[in-house]
């Protein structure tokens, strides 16, 4: 038998397996004709092997059934989320975060300007964002499905999304840093939300000459409490920890036996800073001299208890706990971490804490009762230029596994001890054995790898199944679409001992930095506004909301309050007079509550854009400072009439 042969009869049978399958053993027992040679004509039209048979079988999802897995992953410098279905890879939703959003309406007029506002940094208008890192809201350290954390490196910020409709909420920033990577990270219970500095500045804010980096910069990390029943973070009851100025990196959260503490990687403890023209190296060469940075084991809990007991300084509105106190309270110690190093992920029984070295083939397994043994007895090889006691590297490490060229994240599988590492130098993603310290597989990918996420894989209970490569710049991938390539989501199966890759997913947006993925029954949307009138920012019914029949428009000294419903295929009032240089309050109420009965509010010239889901309201405010005619309309397409959904905004002169 010739190997194409024995191709197709392996793939015969696999087709008429699946057949079978799908036609309850009608078509059983054919290997010759009918559906299956079919199939074989198609694979032979279209070149495909039986490999690609097999990962289309996994990931083609039929019309009408749904994914198994939810995907939040950051859209990178589009400062939103995408919300992908796994394992088709279908784009389910934008969410709109730091930048606006046109399509749900965010930020164009209603009262998401205010949440877009909140992110303004010292009075500066600031729509767009550096999102990097998702973060499931947990409770016991299993994703509990209610809220979405995400930053921005650019411009410190942290949101919170509620998931009950997929709307952000809110935007909380401080000023204490200027910049920051290492965010977002939750606490097992989602107490807090950490975000921790990466490019060291003074704090608050203040200029200092950069020759004084040593004495006057610093890094910090912010805990900043979330109240989980109100969905909110709570500034007033969040704080900080000074740290020295290494430009920290990405942090986890102890769980299990190891909650209650932090870890955070560091990079450039040379605490270079460039300056190429003033005859200094490069910031990136002056970073890479030494052979080991500082892994920051920070007890967060004691930190609480510290902040509670009042041994703070306020910087900048932020309650700040000064390296000193941190030392004399023990809050923090180091463990050396080879080189330039990235990611830092704890294992889901919270025993190790594996670190991977950019600069290293190797990542590096720490033990967290190896740690604490250290801290309690007090065994230390030396100190940080600021004070801060370094554990030695024999002291805490449970093993080292060489695994590849530029390891950076790891993720875990459902299956014990298990582990996959991204390889960014190699373009590969390792399977291995942290209890073992043993290399079991490894995929190339296609290029440029950086996070990889698997089902769950950093909670308590990881799902194993799928993992998903998340890739930079997707060179020769797709058909070309000019120099700025999308970028490459590519998904693979590891439900067996090899892992296989199944699809190839374009991102037409900013770098997809890291991303979340959960089971899909954890995620319960509403699906319309209840009750009618609800305001999504107040989660109440807003006092403006308005019922069929007591549409109004009211003069008052502030302005023009419009109180307007819209239903298939009206708004009413659909004719508004104002005069020139007025302050026009418009109050929309979407009365409606089939699901399908989706509005949208657009007015020409004003860039008012809003989104009226079923029984949504929102407030539109603005100056009509222009007379002149305006014709607003509904921008969805609800029904047969929608285009005779409109109105008219007249604006008459002084
Ligand atoms: S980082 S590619 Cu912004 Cu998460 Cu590692
Ligand atoms: Cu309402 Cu179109």
């Amino acid at each position: 038998m010739t190997a194409r042969t024995t191709r197709s009869h392996r793939t015969l049978a696999l087709v008429a397996m699946l057949v079978a399958a799908a036609c309850g053993g009608r078509n059983g027992g054919s290997s010759g004709g009918g559906a299956g040679s079919d199939v074989l004509a198609l694979m032979n039209a279209r070149g495909l092997s039986e490999q690609d048979v097999t990962a289309a079988l996994k990931t083609y999802t039929p019309t009408g059934k749904h994914d198994e897995y939810y995907t939040f992953a950051s859209g990178g410098h589009g400062g939103n989320v995408i919300v992908i279905g796994v394992p088709s890879m279908r784009i389910l939703k934008y969410i709109g975060v730091f930048t606006p959003e046109p399509w749900q309406g965010f930020g164009y007029g209603d009262d998401s300007n205010a949440i877009v506002a909140q992110g303004f940094r010292g009075g500066k208008e600031i729509t767009w964002a550096d999102t990097h890192h998702p973060a499931l809201s947990e409770t016991g350290g299993e994703y509990d499905g209610r809220y979405l954390f995400i930053n921005d490196k650019c411009n410190p910020r942290v949101a919170v999304i509620d998931l009950h409709d997929f709307v952000t909420k809110q935007i909380v920033g401080s000023e204490l840093i200027a910049s920051e990577h290492g965010a977002t990270f939750v606490t097992p219970d989602t107490d807090y939300v950490i975000e921790t500095s990466q490019y060291p500045a003074p704090l608050g804010g203040a200029y200092a000459p950069i020759e004084e980096y040593d004495s006057k910069y610093r890094g910090a990390m912010i805990f900043w409490r979330f109240d989980k029943q109100k969905g909110r973070i709570v500034p007033a009851e969040s704080f900080a920890i000074e740290l020295p100025p290494y430009m920290q990196d990405l942090a986890d959260c102890g769980k299990k036996g190891s909650d209650g503490w932090v870890f955070c990687n560091s990079i450039n403890t040379e605490r270079a800073y460039g300056g190429i023209l003033e005859g200094k190296p490069p910031l990136e060469s002056g970073a890479t001299q030494n052979d080991m940075d500082y892994l920051h084991c920070i007890n967060w809990r004691a930190a609480e208890a510290v902040a509670k007991a009042g041994k703070t300084e306020t910087i900048a509105g932020m309650r700040v706990i000064r390296l000193q106190t941190a030392l004399d309270e023990n809050l923090l110690a180091f463990v050396p971490e080879p080189k330039s190093p990235h990611g830092v992920d704890v294992t889901p029984n919270g025993k190790f804490i594996v670190v991977s070295g950019k600069l290293d083939t190797h990542v590096s397994v720490y033990s967290f009762e190896k740690i604490m043994d250290a801290i309690k007895s007090g065994r230390f090889e030396s100190k940080d230029p600021y004070g801060i006691p370094v554990i030695g590297m024999k002291d805490a490490l449970h093993t080292q596994v060489q695994l590849g060229l530029g390891p950076l994240h790891t993720q875990f599988d459902a299956k014990e001890c298990v582990a996959y590492t991204s390889l960014y130098v190699d373009s590969m993603v390792a399977k291995w054995n942290f209890c073992e310290g043993k290399l079991l597989d490894k995929l190339a990918i296609h290029y440029n790898i950086g996070h990889l996420m698997t089902m769950e894989g950093d909670t308590t209970k990881p799902k194993g199944k799928y993992l998903v490569a998340l890739n930079k710049l997707s060179i020769d991938r797709f058909n070309p679409v000019g120099p700025l390539h999308p970028q490459n989501h590519q998904l693979i199966d590891i439900s067996n001992d090899k892992m296989q890759l199944l699809y190839d997913m374009p991102l037409p947006l900013g770098e997809p930095h890291n991303a979340q993925m959960v089971k899909a029954d954890k995620i319960k949307p509403i699906e319309v506004y209840k009750p009618i009138g609800l305001n999504p920012y107040t989660n109440e019914v807003d006092p403006h909301a308005t019922t069929t029949g007591k549409e109004r428009i009211e003069r008052t000294a502030e302005g023009v309050h419009v109180y307007m419903t819209s239903v298939r295929s009206h708004f009413s009032p659909d004719i508004v007079r104002v005069k020139e240089g007025d302050r026009v309050f418009l109050h929309v109420t979407n009365v409606e509550q089939a699901k399908d009965a989706t509005h949208g509010l657009a007015i020409g010239g004003q860039n008012i854009n809003v989104s009226l889901e079923p029984g949504k309201h929102v407030n539109i405010e603005f100056v009509a400072d222009k007379a002149g005619v305006f014709p607003f309309y509904c921008t969805e397409f609800c029904s047969a009439l929608h285009l005779e959904m409109a109105g008219y905004l007249l604006v008459e002169p002084k």
